[in-house]
């Protein structure tokens, strides 16, 4: 794995010897999780992001926290057999990684994709530890899922499984210990059948075992909109820091699932052109516009493929493959469907089209050396633990109300986002100029994140 290029090239001796330890404790990582690309890709853009805040304070490294912080206190792997419609028995692999409960019980999403493997979630469980740290709520960092493709799969299939995967992992949950979410492949509607059969198996009603839930019985209003408005909330941040607005800007969203979806309805809001989005197929583009509603109605509705818009609006275009979708020429990338799926060549076409900033609605959508090429061509770049934590800042907000046993209104709810995406921005632009890097937001995210853990751990002992 190549290292990140954005670090200055004359160091001084606390940072030759900070690059040091964090190469050592890098090579055991790789040793420990061999073959695990995504995960050595997440490790590899912290830990060279911290380079800077272990020069200046020596006691990070004297604790040994990153060696302990990179090690997840916990790994649960599942069988999970199910019977589909043809009467056939099926079997997938469940995974809970319960990484770090610092700063609070774990937290983090479930994704169900045929790609899911041990790699991928403990780098999605990695990165969420610093991200929900960045929210300043109370929540540590876990993430779980499935390698099951809820794609082509009837309703019954979808419940069977969902019942079968909890069967094994309610015993690993509870609202003080781990609290999951949605992630690809699981939104309200999973969340329903997991949390109904949670209830069942412990015939107690224990509603913040679980966020992203309906409002009906105690979700948040505003969790299913708040990773996508977040991340537009965020992206204005970023603008006002040039003296740029949102209005009359052209945008890019890839994907068309629920950060898209939410993010394409905030630019919107906010007076920007969203001209394309994509599914794991291709993607459309109309320079005039999309029509978000026909996209809701395609995809929340009817569950199909983003190529049916063109049927209802044949001004646009569909493309097959996705990464084409880099290549229209726009103001602002918001990738939001997955891991990658903006590399180098890619981000080098964005450049030379002149966008303005790109901001990961998904995680880890860049690679290493597409961020390179975004900061070294004075790109703006919003790191994903950063930009997408509205969402589960939101959910921390679900689990307070679910706490007071009341709940707050949609205004209340968005007042909060609004504010907590701000202060997410400050922070990192503050650390950003406080340890040399002014402006880059991945080194103040990574770098304010970590502490916030690194601070609890170190007050609680060696645990
Ligand atoms: P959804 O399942 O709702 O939507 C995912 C979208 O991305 C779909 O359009 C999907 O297309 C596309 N996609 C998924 N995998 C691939 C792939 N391998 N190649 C190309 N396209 C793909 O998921 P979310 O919107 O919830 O999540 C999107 C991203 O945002 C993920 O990285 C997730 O981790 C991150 N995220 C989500 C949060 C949330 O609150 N939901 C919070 C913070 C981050 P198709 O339908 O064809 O598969
Ligand atoms: O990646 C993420 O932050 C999520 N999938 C949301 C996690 C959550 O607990 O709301």
């Amino acid at each position: 794995m190549t290292e990140m290029a954005i670090l200055k090239d004359a160091k001084t001796l606390e940072e030759k010897l900070a690059e040091r330890y964090v190469n050592e404790v890098y090579r055991i990582v790789i040793k420990r999780n061999p073959g695990e690309k995504e995960f050595h890709q997440a490790t590899r853009e912290i830990f060279d992001s911290l380079i800077p805040l272990f020069a200046k304070y020596p006691r990070y490294m004297e604790q040994g926290i990153l060696e302990r912080i990179v090690e997840p206190e916990r790994t649960i792997m599942f069988r999970v057999p199910w019977v589909d419609d043809k009467g056939k028995i099926r079997v997938n692999r469940g995974y809970r990684v319960q990484y770090n409960s610092a700063i609070g019980p774990y937290k983090g999403g479930i994704r169900f994709h045929p790609s899911v493997n041990s790699s991928i979630m403990k780098f999605l469980g990695f990165e969420q530890i610093f991200k929900n740290a960045l929210t300043g709520l109370p929540i540590g960092g876990g993430k779980g899922g499935a390698d099951f493709d809820p794609k082509g799969k009837s309703e019954g299939e979808i419940m069977r499984f969902t019942q079968s995967f909890m069967t094994e992992l309610y015993r690993h949950i509870g609202p003080d210990i781990d609290v999951p979410a949605g992630d690809i492949g699981v939104g309200q509607r999973e969340i329903g059948y997991m949390f109904g059969h949670y209830k069942r198996i412990k015939g107690a009603f224990e509603a913040g075992v679980f966020t992203g839930k309906n409002p009906t019985f105690w979700g948040s209003l505003g969790r299913k909109e708040a990773t996508g408005y977040g991340a537009v909330y965020f992206t204005r941040e970023m603008l006002r820091s040039k003296g740029l607005d949102l209005k009359g800007m052209t945008v890019i969203v890839s994907g068309s699932g629920n950060v898209s979806i939410y993010a394409i309805e905030k630019a919107q809001a906010l007076g920007a052109k969203v001209v394309a989005c994509s599914d794991s197929n291709g993607y459309i583009y109309d320079e005039k516009g999309l029509d978000l509603a026909t996209i809701k109605q395609i995809k929340e509705v009817e569950r199909k493929r983003i190529r049916e818009y063109v049927n209802y609006h044949p001004r646009a275009k569909y493309r097959e493959g996705c990464s084409g979708i880099w290549a229209i020429p726009c103001d602002i990338a918001m990738p939001c469907a997955t891991q990658n799926e903006i590399d180098e060549q890619s981000a080098r076409m964005l450049v030379k089209n002149g966008v303005k900033a790109v901001v990961e609605g998904a995680n880890m959508p860049c690679t290493l050396e597409a961020i390179d090429v975004f900061i070294n061509n004075g790109v703006l770049f919003g790191p994903g633990k950063a930009a997408n934590a509205g969402g589960v800042a939101v959910s921390a907000l679900e689990m307070a109300q679910n706490s007071m046993r009341l709940p707050w209104s949609f205004e209340e709810v968005d007042r909060k986002l609004q504010e907590i995406m701000k202060r997410i921005y400050r922070q990192c632009i503050n650390a950003s100029e406080e340890f040399g890097y002014p402006g880059n937001l991945m080194i103040g995210a990574n770098i304010s994140g970590f502490r916030k853990v690194a601070d609890a751990m170190i007050i609680q002992g060696v645990v």
